[in-house]
């Protein structure tokens, strides 16, 4: 892998991460209304894939589907006015931040858990029955390897040898359950099982998520059957915005060394063992999120850094002013 991919995929994170903070702040101003579930944490996964994904790949995404469909170059104001609800949206302003299509992309979402294992599994059907020689992509949460119609997909793409890229990006958590007090076996067995051959990785290292993808995409296009991924990575704000109990606790690493910390707080008020998690939880941000894991690795050349941190936020501040102005001109069905 060449240093010029690795800022590539530096600026393809950057431009998902602020595009999602965006959203955040819009939707702390009430401007988006309903629960929002972001990818922060998990862009590595998301930019080791689709930066590898070739026109008519396609590609079905669970309900963190902000980051794939930015990254796959979907316009955003498109997806923002989608947010907001406007019928200019994506999907008319029907399906919100967790129900995206784009069939020019051939992409969508679902926030039905494990959905997008049968989704992967029909585009990559129709792909070769259309003798399109393209693969398809399934992006799912560890939880949904528990769902019976992800397990059903893996089989059929395996006894049919269809070109699937299995993608599970775990982060142990499942909304509130802790996912290995769930979870029986190892999930690369799990794939072996069915003869899906199986890669773990470090999903906040977007070179390392790169290279076995590389690899399993070639097989993939080679037609040597369906591969899977289990990529480990932290969310940055737990299950969904505005829930503070759940983004501490999501977080299984922190909850391990607030530990001894959090007794000495035991009769104090319920804020004040947030403020301290908070505290703690800034510290682990740094630790595993893969923006500043991929900083560091590009932090001898800091202005070309500067340089790109400039341009995104110009862009998604354009983005942002664009979307607004279209939505100030209110709802307008043409
Ligand atoms: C079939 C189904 N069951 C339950 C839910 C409620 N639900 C939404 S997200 C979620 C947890 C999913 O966990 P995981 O797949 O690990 O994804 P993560 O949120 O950790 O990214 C659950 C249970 C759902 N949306 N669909
Ligand atoms: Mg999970």
């Amino acid at each position: 892998m060449v240093e010029a991919e690795v800022w590539q995929l530096y600026r393809d994170m950057l431009r998902s991460r602020l595009f999602e903070e965006a959203v955040t702040d819009l939707w702390e101003k009430g401007k988006i209304s309903g629960e929002l579930h972001l990818g922060t944490g998990e862009e590595a996964i998301i930019a080791g894939v689709v930066s590898q994904l070739e026109e008519g790949d396609a590609m079905a995404v669970d309900h963190r589907g902000t980051p794939p469909f930015i990254m796959r170059g979907i316009d955003p104001v498109l997806i923002l006015l989608e947010f907001l609800g406007h019928s200019k949206g994506l999907c008319a302003g029907k399906g919100g931040h967790m129900h995206l299509f784009s069939k020019e992309h051939l992409a969508a979402s679902s926030g039905i858990v494990g959905s997008s294992g049968p989704a992967a599994t029909g585009f990559a059907l129709a792909l070769k029955y259309q003798k399109q020689k393209k693969i398809a992509v399934a992006f799912f949460g560890e939880g949904a390897m528990n769902q019976g119609m992800m397990l059903e997909s893996m089989n059929l793409a395996s006894v049919w040898n269809l070109p699937v890229l299995f993608v599970c990006k775990d982060n142990d958590w499942a909304v509130s359950t802790v996912t290995n007090n769930v979870t029986g076996g190892k999930l690369i067995d799990r794939a072996k099982g069915f003869g899906i051959e199986g890669y773990e990785v470090d999903g906040t290292d977007v070179e390392a998520v790169w290279k076995v993808v590389n690899e399993a995409i070639s097989k993939l296009r080679n037609n040597d059957g369906p591969q899977f991924i289990h990529a480990h990575c932290v969310h940055m704000e737990g299950h969904f915005l505005g829930d503070p109990l759940l983004r501490y606790h999501r977080n299984p690493t922190m909850l391990v060394e607030a530990a001894d910390s959090l007794k000495q707080y035991a009769g104090e008020s319920l804020d004040e063992v947030f403020l301290l998690l908070r505290k703690i939880g800034g510290q682990l941000k740094k630790k595993f999120d893969p923006l500043v894991v991929t900083q560091k690795k590009l932090k001898d050349n800091a202005e070309r850094l500067k340089q790109i941190e400039e341009e995104v936020t110009k862009e998604i501040e354009q983005v942002v002013y664009k979307t607004l102005e279209i939505f100030k001109g209110g709802v307008k069905d043409d």
